[in-house]
């Protein structure tokens, strides 16, 4: 049976042409420095997202930690989106290993916090409160629909938090997703804010690794807190090679992605007992509800797997799928031709 997984854009596999950067990587000791394909990566993700600077780690979840360990220090706060991932998703690791203070706002739908609710959080000079040092934002919005925050909205934020002397975080894991959903170049997403960490494991393919950016000094001190993390890997290139492609080859076919979205999001719509709005979908991630009580998200997971379909069940009644490059229009109408049947039989 065909398996199509619509579960995470985290189950891409690499493509030929990483297998094929894979196996010529040229390798050396990345805690040396001496590592060039690791260089290269981070030489060319610096310049794509206009930093000065780069760093390879890991993952989504080790990018932001890293961030947030370096610009904060124990005690001190960061002021986060009650919906963002490294609130909800990350297992408190700022708290677990860097004794922060996480500061949650409501995200509104689109992925924002408002910019009122953020300088109501900022605490003033007081022995009685945690001191405030940063502000993280989330672009694409995973929980809200995928959406893109644009860049006037991100500027207005930091412009807002130079005023009071605070940091802005970019959780940027599909910033490429936002910027070619918005039809701008990445740069203007992240040219204001003082770190961002990028996946290149999501809708780019590769299969392991992201990358965080600032300026030079930054990366130099996120260098030794990824140390500290245990994130100082030797032989990198290996998965940077890939990494690499990701970068060249992978960014502006993600456009096809938001078109299967949007393209499904519109099939379930018209399908009776499932409610979405499809005009939330801008970039390739969806949510959807099962909309009669004859049926729960579980039972829908259920049924479809039997029918070769993954989908992910992320409340009593919400559902999540997220189209990428493993994707293709077949496969939407054959998940929509799923759907229809499970939905027909209930
Ligand atoms: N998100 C994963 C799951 O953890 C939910 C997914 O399938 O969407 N920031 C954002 C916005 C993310 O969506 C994710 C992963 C991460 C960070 C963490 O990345 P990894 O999984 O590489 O640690």
């Amino acid at each position: 049976m065909k398996i199509i997984d619509l579960r995470s854009d985290t189950v891409t596999l690499p493509t030929p042409a990483m297998r094929e950067a894979i196996y010529r990587a040229e390798l050396g000791d990345d805690v040396f420095g001496e590592d060039p394909t690791v260089n290269r990566l981070e030489k060319m993700a610096a310049e794509r997202v206009g930093k000065e600077a780069a760093l390879f780690v890991a993952s989504g979840t080790m990018g932001n930690l890293v961030c947030v360990l370096t610009h904060c220090a124990r005690g001190e706060e960061a002021i986060l989106g009650n919906q963002s991932h490294t609130f909800l998703y990350e297992a408190g690791g700022m708290s677990a290993l860097g004794g922060i203070h996480p500061h949650t706002i409501r995200n509104q739908t689109d992925g924002t916090m408002r910019l009122e609710d953020i300088k109501a959080a900022i605490r003033d000079d007081s022995a009685h409160f945690p001191r405030t040092r940063l502000i993280c934002l989330e672009n694409t919005h995973n929980r809200c629909y995928g959406a893109a925050l644009t860049p006037e909205y991100t500027d207005a934020v930091v412009t807002m938090a130079k005023k009071r002397g605070l940091l802005v975080h970019l959780d940027g894991a599909r910033v490429f997703n936002a910027a070619v959903a918005l039809g701008i170049d990445v740069r203007k997403l992240t040219r204001s804010v003082d770190s961002l960490s990028f996946c290149l494991s999501k809708g780019l393919s590769a299969p392991v690794g992201s990358v965080v950016c600032g300026s030079s000094e930054f990366i130099a001190e996120a260098r030794r807190t990824r140390k500290v993390l245990g994130g100082g890997m030797r032989q990198a290139g290996i998965i940077a090679a890939a990494g690499i492609v990701a970068l060249q080859q992978m960014v502006d076919r993600i456009a096809e992605d938001h078109k299967n979205a949007r393209r499904l999001a519109e099939g379930i719509a018209r399908i009776h007992g499932l409610s979405i709005d499809p005009e939330r979908v801008q970039t390739n991630i969806i949510y959807f509800e099962v909309a009669t009580d004859r049926l729960t998200a579980d039972k829908l997971v259920t049924e479809l797997s039997k029918r070769g379909i993954k989908i992910l069940c992320v409340g009593p009644s919400r559902l999540r799928m997220v189209t990428h490059y493993g994707i293709s229009s077949e496969d939407v109408d054959l998940a929509l031709a799923a759907l229809d049947e499970v939905m027909a039989n209930v």
